[in-house]
């Protein structure tokens, strides 16, 4: 016998030890692993404090509440913890006064009265004389938020002995923009297909459907627009209609709800009528009645998003309507139900303007307090489109009667797409913390957002999301960390890039702090190297034509100027920018006189946006003592230098993370390295073309000449 289990044993080791090493990870899970934790002594004292759970109620979404606890502290733990019902020592205590006594019995009413809706507290209290941990809220889904926020104690290393923590979310719509279309390409998407399966939907619910809501909970994004803005009436029919609401019922758990993107012809190419006229009753009853229908399919349906009049789309003005006629007839039609307009502020004239950056504002501006009370105004970051760096745009501060909502886009369409590694929280952050000076110093953009500095009724963060069918989501691995931090930015924009860079990586990749150190640095710093060797000094819209993809700085003679990118950089013999002042197209005017006087001289101004406002010459000194040309060439050079270090950071962690993982982020390293001196070289020898100068001593020469770069015409690009 003994002869026969050796080599049994032996085999059955091999095959465990080949299991391991072939056992890879293709980042489906996200940042919700749950792997056993590898800290002996956290893991003991997160087994001796969460001896079981107490949930009492038994709602939809407590239900996921227990089912992704049992989940999360099996794996984590390595233990399953028993569900209770009766206190005892060390319990895990969830619900609202509403549906648990226990919680009703416990001195946190008045604490909960402070974090409204959605907000959760976690504290470690006596439960009828026993120590136990209580995530407590007034809502079912904040119970669901704190739970997620307890299992991330666990995920990231924390102490849980001692909890005292509460949160509330700082904006009441933190919503994810699909630009999905219905046959499954997603405009400026890099991950594949569409995650929305139109065609095996409402019978066929993949597993997806429910990851994707867990993620969206885990980060607090309560709504989700399933729909490209470049919307098709088509999903406004029955035969969508009761996919939406398979969808939405799918999500209604996790507390997201469903939104739908409107196209305003639909009642000429849906509904049979010869007009779309705001004004027209017949328009009006049309909308009426099909937001009503909607709602028979989906009771909690969110509203609409609508892009109007904007590249093509159609809108009110095309009956010789404004904006707000058009976003208050929809807002009409959801009115009782408690529905929302979010009206798009992403517009540019067919007359193509002296300046693509002042046409949001001057339609906008005139039609403050305009609006009904249940319309947001979305605007983009930016007053052009997601440059890799944009001044805030003008309108945040300008509008103190109607709530704008922010939307950044979190899809890579400017940012290297999914090949390059660009953690974005940088990005919002200096928009979010940048000062409108509208009610003096330290008006910021978050302050407008969030509500407080204008007091709005309502608030809203939109992200155009970056999710595809790829196994990873998002393409690159690392824009999982953009929907993330997008998520906890939207919940408290408070919180550093750091911090959130620092949840993600544990929680994604390890608690080791030799793993955690470089990367979070290397994340902290690719926006801006991306900045520098894409568009450095203020530089925008100087990409590849239509795809966006790669550097296209020599663009022109297209079907309008403002898509070309001589008129963003208007390069001549004598300098380089756009003058935005008094000087130029006075842009800079929209803004408060504060932000005038920051950005108005071309000696003051802050370099990040030198070029974005001022046309200078080549020979402009900056504060590094050099001319604009060379200062051109060394951000160039040192944004492509910094992709080669980010290979050489991430290279030395292999030992930390998985084959698979590994590999992934390797490989698209030496691809955004690559680009990285594409773009560089491109745009110099371009640049050089005017400014006739040499590239500086000790940088080296371009590897081919301009002409081959402008030779340069990939195919195929994804996302258009
Ligand atoms: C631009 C995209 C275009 C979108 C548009 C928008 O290039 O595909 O439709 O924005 O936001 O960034 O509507």
């Amino acid at each position: 016998m003994k002869f026969k289990i050796l080599p049994f044993a032996l085999a059955l080791l091999l095959i465990i030890n080949l299991t391991e090493l072939a056992y890879s990870d293709d980042g489906y899970r996200l940042w919700q692993r749950y792997e056993l934790l590898k800290d002996p002594q956290k893991l003991q004292q997160y087994r001796q404090n969460i001896s079981g759970v107490l949930i009492q109620g038994t709602s939809p979404t407590l239900t996921v509440t227990r089912q992704e606890l049992d989940m999360a502290l099996s794996g984590l733990l390595g233990q399953n913890v028993k569900n209770q019902s009766e206190i005892t020592a060390n319990a895990l205590v969830l619900g609202t006064p509403e549906n648990s006594p226990l919680i009703k019995s416990l001195n946190v009413t008045s604490k909960l009265a402070k974090l409204g809706t959605e907000g959760y507290l976690i504290e470690t209290v006596a439960v009828k004389g026993q120590k136990a941990t209580v995530i407590a809220a007034n809502s079912d889904v904040g119970v669901l938020y704190g739970t997620f926020q307890f299992i991330k104690l666990l995920q990231t290393n924390q102490d849980i002995t001692r909890l005292s923590i509460s949160s509330t979310p700082k904006i009441h719509r933190r919503i994810l923009n699909h630009w999905d279309n219905l046959n499954r390409t997603v405009e400026r998407g890099y991950a594949g297909f569409s995650i929305w399966d139109w065609h095996k939907l409402p019978d066929y619910i993949d597993q997806r459907y429910i990851d994707y809501a867990r993620a969206n909970a885990s980060i607090g994004i309560n709504g989700t627009v399933l729909t490209n803005v470049n919307a098709n009436a088509l999903i406004l029919t029955p035969a969508y209609l009761v996919k939406v609401k398979a969808l939405a019922d799918t999500f209604r758990p996790y507390g997201l709800k469903v939104y739908l993107t409107a196209r305003f012809s639909a009642p000429v190419e849906i509904g049979g009528l010869k007009t779309a006229d705001p004004l027209d009753e017949q328009v009006k009853a049309w909308w009426k009645n099909k937001a009503d229908e909607i709602y028979t399919y989906v009771p909690d349906f969110g509203g609409f998003l609508v892009k109007a009049n904007s590249e093509g789309q159609p809108g009110p003005q095309n009956y010789g309507r404004n904006h707000a006629d058009g976003a208050n007839m929809l807002a009409d039609a959801v009115a009782d139900k408690g529905g929302i307009v979010m009206w798009r502020a992403f517009v540019y004239d067919n007359k193509v303007p002296d300046d693509r950056a002042k046409q949001a504002f001057t339609e906008f501006k005139p039609l403050d307090g305009k609006f009904r009370k249940n319309v947001l105004v979305q605007v983009k970051n930016g007053p052009i489109d997601f440059q890799p760096r944009e001044p805030f745009h003008p309108l945040f501060g300008a509008m103190p009667q109607t709530p704008l909502m922010m939307e950044f886009q979190i899809t890579q369409e400017y940012l290297g797409q999914a090949t390059n590694l660009v953690y974005q929280a940088p990005l919002y952050k200096e928009t979010l913390d940048a000062d409108t000076f509208v009610k003096g110093a330290g008006s910021t953009v978050a302050k407008v957002v969030d509500g407080s500095l204008h007091q709005y009724n309502l608030t809203g963060m939109a992200g155009v999301a970056n999710i595809g069918n790829d196994r990873n989501w998002t393409g690159h691995l690392f824009g999982q960390a953009n929907w993330y931090c997008f998520g906890r930015l939207a919940w408290d924009h408070t919180l550093t890039s750091e911090k959130i860079a620092d949840e993600w990586l544990r929680m994604t990749f390890t608690n080791e702090t030799a793993f955690l150190n470089p990367i979070n640095k290397m994340m902290l710093q690719s926006r801006e190297t991306l900045v520098n060797y894409m568009t450095p000094l203020g530089l925008h819209h100087i990409m590849g034509y239509d795809h966006h993809y790669g550097p296209g700085p020599w663009i022109k003679d297209k079907k309008r100027a403002d898509w070309t990118s001589v008129y963003y950089h208007k390069a001549s013999p004598e300098g380089i920018g756009f003058d935005r002042t008094a000087t130029g197209s006075n842009a800079l005017a929209q803004y408060a006189p504060g932000v005038q006087k920051l950005y108005g001289k071309a000696e003051t101004c802050p370099e990040p946006f030198l070029l974005w406002f001022h046309h200078v010459k080549w020979d402009f000194k900056v504060k590094s003592g050099r001319t604009v040309w060379d200062e051109i060439c060394h951000r160039y050079y040192s944004g492509a230098a910094m992709v080669g270090e980010m290979r050489k950071t991430w290279d030395a962690t292999q030992s930390y993370v998985d084959a698979e993982r590994f590999n992934h982020v390797k490989m698209l390293l030496l691809i955004q390295e690559k680009e990285a001196r594409w773009w560089r070289d491109a745009c110099v020898l371009y640049f050089q073309t005017f400014a006739q100068r040499p590239i500086p001593a000790g940088l080296e020469k371009p590897t081919h000449s301009l002409e081959y770069y402008q030779k340069q015409d990939p195919k195929f690009v994804p996302g258009i």
